[in-house]
């Protein structure tokens, strides 16, 4: 019988790891578990600056959130992007895929079927929480007015300190896999910027025949590739997970060179249908991702991968 298998993104995702593995280990099926993972992720207060509620909000306040879900069985997926006032968008993108014939709802549409499908509203935001983002970045007013740049949309690196994403992929003990993406998006993005997250094929792809693929960083650099995708395509073809990731972020390296730019802070993780995981990010990225088997969760470094000479 094929071992659970789990890995997900950033120092949060020892929770999401440890959550799905316990699941897993029950004999939950791999899509289950990882929604269970990021969804203990998006459930977390203490996440003060990234992923769900409490999170840093856009560049007038609001927060929006994007989420999809992916299973490796059948390719049946759902998304949902900029929604607001739903705690749960991962949980919401998988009743866009198991209920409607769509895979991707946006926006107030979005919320208005998240409210037939019997989910709350709720308010995101606390006195407290406006108060610390205000603090925390007394420069808001300015940075509203600044022009957006183009090879770092957010204005902030997407770094150990700085992530909003986590992104759960799982193998179950049928060998089946799974996979969640869910954030908050880039701190300060413009109303109505959805980034790779929710995006099949960018944020995540997942199929049982090749494996499974899923990212975070700077939304426009890992959507200009087709990351999770190109990475799933890559272990179609004979690759490991890590040269895979490791390809994927050549690729990253190789499209900012061609538009002149510096290359942005993406991080890509990979689960292939055996088990094996890899993971890999550009320079400075700093990724850390957690990788639970057995009875343990374990934090690893990923390999950076600096711009070719
Ligand atoms: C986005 N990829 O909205 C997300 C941000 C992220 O860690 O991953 N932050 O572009």
């Amino acid at each position: 019988m094929p071992d659970p298998v789990v890995i997900a993104t950033w120092p949060f995702g020892k929770l999401a790891a440890e959550t799905a593995l316990q699941a897993l280990t029950k004999g939950d099926a791999a899509l289950d578990s990882a929604l269970a993972g990021a969804q203990a992720v998006e459930d977390d207060y203490s996440i003060r600056t990234s992923v769900g509620f409490g999170s840093l909000p856009d560049r007038i306040g609001r927060l929006t959130l994007d989420a999809c879900v992916m299973d490796g069985r059948t390719l049946a997926c759902g998304a949902v992007g900029c929604v607001e006032h739903i705690k749960h968008p991962a949980a919401l993108a998988r009743r866009v895929m198991e209920k409607t014939p769509h895979i991707f709802l946006v926006g107030e549409a979005a919320k208005w079927f998240a409210l037939q499908q019997g989910f709350p509203l709720e308010f995101p935001y606390t006195a407290e929480a406006i108060k610390e983002w205000l603090d925390k970045h007394p420069d808001q007013k300015k940075k509203g007015k600044e022009p957006i740049r183009h090879d770092n949309p957010s204005g902030i690196n997407v770094d150990e300190h700085n992530h909003d994403t986590v992104t759960v992929l799982a193998r179950d003990k049928k060998g089946h896999l799974g996979g969640v993406c869910t954030t908050s998006g880039l701190a300060y993005k413009l109303p109505g910027r959805v980034g790779d997250s929710p995006i099949i094929g960018a944020g995540l792809y997942v199929d049982d025949l090749a494996g499974a693929a899923g990212a975070t960083g700077v939304g426009e650099e890992i959507i200009r590739i087709g990351g999770s995708l190109f990475i799933v395509e890559q272990m179609r073809g004979g690759k490991s997970p890590q040269e895979a990731c490791e390809l994927a972020c050549k690729r990253a390296n190789a499209a900012a060179v061609r538009r002149g730019v510096h290359p942005a802070s993406v991080a890509f993780l990979a689960l292939d249908p055996k088990g094996g995981v890899g993971a890999a990010c550009t320079a400075r990225t700093n990724f850390r991702y957690a990788v639970g088997r057995g009875d343990k969760v374990e934090m690893v470094q990923a390999k950076e991968v600096p711009p070719e000479a």
